[in-house]
């Protein structure tokens, strides 16, 4: 009894943000890796309430939670895959992820196509590649306005409109250190991670996580979350990504901004940084610098202002200080393609050049 009473006094003494360490995230890091990711969580991205959930079930390509949330995945293998030597992979949340929930009603043809020149190019190159529309994880839309754009369309209510969020809560339970949509896309990757784990022809130990603009925020979550993940790749992530906020980039998108377009995306506690970029306690170097000594890409825009390309590449350029400082060579890598927020095949390229020595 006494011992019990002693436990939930240190309970209470550590404070309600620490018993938010619940986070899967938190497993396998050292003591001060641990406080940096307490502070990135509790500030920006949220906790994700569950690690990998025991309902959650695997049916062929597809994931399914709680019988509930069903996500389908799309999974090209290079020729000659075979069990025998399993291929590496590179896992991103595909382009209909910027169709807000709505499906493949939206999936543009030029998207379609862009994604079947992706799938094409890195499977030419030995790799396998698996992607998803991440809006079956959780949409890319606030909960009301998703609700009342489906009614103006007159298309039926799925029975779990929400995804993860009805499953797992973190939305009608919401408080200030709850998982965003970031994080939760993120924990998805991470799902997805663990179904590789499950695939003879995949190798789960040489995998490269990446994503564009709002899903290279979410490849880094993902990357720093889980360090299953080998490589982390960043394209044109911006704030809340791969830019640095303590950077006078005055074209590009501050904490106000993101916060007014997407609230959603982060906890609710990063509101509390609008109009502090030059302040926040921590920047986004820090936070990618967590996937060590893994290895962490970040690729630019030169005309890319929103995205803010030479805040972004003075943040990769100071996690590789920092890693050489530590003895970690060669595990930054950076390009810049010419011209605005894209990702393609010329950045697919420069990247699968890395991977080719690290993956
Ligand atoms: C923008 C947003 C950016 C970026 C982008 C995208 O509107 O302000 O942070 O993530 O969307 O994901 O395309």
């Amino acid at each position: 009894m006494i011992k019990r009473r002693m436990f939930l006094g240190l309970l209470v003494a550590m404070g309600a943000t620490t018993l938010m360490a619940a986070d899967p995230a938190f497993d396998k890091l050292d003591a001060g890796k641990k406080e940096l990711m307490q502070w990135f969580l509790d500030n920006e991205y949220g906790h994700a309430p569950v690690g990998r959930p025991a309902d959650m079930t695997f049916q062929g390509n597809s994931i399914v939670f709680a019988g509930k949330v069903k996500v389908d995945l799309t999974v090209k293998l290079p020729a000659g895959a075979s069990k025998e030597k399993p291929c590496p992979v590179i896992l991103m949340g595909d382009f209909r992820a910027w169709n807000n929930g709505m499906h493949d009603d939206k999936y543009s043809h030029e998207q379609d196509k862009l994604q079947k020149d992706i799938d094409a190019y890195v499977t030419s190159r030995g790799y396998a590649i698996v992607h998803y529309n991440l809006n079956e994880v959780a949409p890319d839309q606030p909960r009301r306005r998703m609700i009342a754009s489906l009614k103006q369309q007159g298309k039926p209510l799925p029975p779990y409109p929400y995804g993860v969020f009805e499953v797992y809560g973190g939305e009608s339970d919401r408080t200030a250190t709850s998982w965003g949509t970031i994080r939760a896309w993120a924990w998805g990757h991470s799902r997805v991670l663990d179904w590789i784990e499950t695939q003879p022809m995949l190798d789960a130990k040489r995998v490269a996580v990446c994503g564009h603009s709002r899903l290279g925020k979410t490849a880094i979550c993902a990357g720093v979350t889980d360090p299953r993940f080998k490589i982390t790749y960043s394209n044109a992530s911006g704030c809340g990504g791969a830019k640095l906020n303590k950077f006078k980039a005055d074209r590009s998108e501050h904490i106000h901004q993101i916060t007014r377009g997407f609230p959603y995306w982060f906890c609710q506690n990063y509101l509390k940084w609008r109009g502090h970029d030059l302040e926040i306690t921590h920047d986004q170097d820090e936070w990618m610098g967590l996937v060590s000594p893994r290895c962490l890409y970040v690729a630019s825009g030169s005309k890319d202002d929103w995205a803010g390309p030479a805040a972004e590449k003075a943040a990769a350029d100071k996690v590789a200080a920092a890693w050489e400082k530590q003895g970690l060579k060669g595990k930054v890598g950076y390009h810049c393609h010419e011209g605005g927020h894209a990702f393609d095949l010329r950045d697919f390229k420069l990247f699968l050049d890395f991977c080719d020595t690290r993956l």
